[in-house]
């Protein structure tokens, strides 16, 4: 089978273009990555190109030794790779250490993984490891309200969980861990890459202050919805706070547990404090 028309490439083109379409891909922004399943790589082994030169992935991802990932291409735009998707977009293979790479298919006319590539697979480790490997996308977007709560609500995961739980009854349902926090850092590199796999221990869902956010789930579709749910929730946060400062109403402490019990959650309670 042709590699493009593989279910798992057509579904990650499909998240790009959806991703852009929402307006979170300005020029080269964001990046996503797949971690593809042993029969989807051997699958297609025939038709990889592995490529002899290996390059650092700038950190130590020994849990991930020997997997391929679908990544976006460094500098490549959103919105081109559903026109082109050869040379946006790449498979690479990782060697048995965990510390280089090589290029097997894709970036059709050069370049690199994604810029991102330390925090991708330090997210990828820490998901693979604590959902005994049913994360597979790690996904990162520019996505335009989260970005801009992170200038006016405390930089902590407590007051953005409980904020954006407010804002849609089916919040907690969506993300009921919460969302992790991570303080303005230069991006692209192993410090924040750090910083993000950390906090990914204990969240779906962590935002870059001033910058994005990432989102890790068990395919496109859910970790899409991840981001969307989040994003849309900061969209109504914004837009009550642009009309009042004070919620005359909102959902209670109590109206949370109670929506746990109804749906069976369990909501951890370091965010359920009074008001
Ligand atoms: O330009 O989003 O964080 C790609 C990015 C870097
Ligand atoms: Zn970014």
């Amino acid at each position: 089978m042709k590699i493009l028309d593989t279910k798992f490439v057509q579904g990650f083109i499909k998240m790009a273009d959806d991703g852009y379409r929402q307006g979170w891909h300005e020029r080269n922004g964001g990046n996503l990555s797949y971690r593809l399943r042993t029969e989807e790589a051997e699958s297609i082994k025939p038709r990889m190109n592995f490529r002899d030169e290996w390059f650092p992935i700038g950190t130590s991802v020994p849990g991930l030794a020997g997997e391929f990932f679908l990544v976006t291409g460094s500098g490549k735009y959103f919105r081109n790779i559903i026109v082109d998707p050869e040379v946006c977009i790449a498979i690479i293979e990782l060697d048995e250490a965990g510390e280089n790479y090589r290029i097997c298919w894709g970036l059709v006319e050069g370049g690199r993984p994604t810029s991102e590539l330390a925090s991708h697979l330090m997210n990828h480790e820490v998901k693979k490891d604590v959902t005994g490997g049913a994360h597979r996308v790690i996904y990162h977007a520019h996505t335009t309200n989260i970005i801009a709560l992170t200038y006016i609500l405390p930089l902590d995961d407590r007051t953005f969980t409980r904020e954006l739980w407010e804002m849609a009854t089916e919040c907690p349902v969506v993300f009921p861990d919460g969302v992790g926090v991570v303080e303005w850092m230069v991006p692209g590199g192993r410090d924040i890459a750090v910083e993000t796999s950390r906090l990914m221990k204990k969240y779906n869902a962590v935002i870059w202050a001033h910058h994005g956010m990432f989102c890790s789930g068990e395919d496109f579709d859910t970790t899409f919805g991840l981001m969307h749910t989040i994003e849309k929730s900061a969209e109504i946060l914004l837009k009550v706070l642009a009309v009042s400062p004070v919620k005359r109403q909102t959902i209670t402490a109590q109206n949370f547990r109670d929506l746990a019990v109804g749906f069976g959650l369990t909501l951890p309670e370091e965010f359920l404090y009074e008001k």
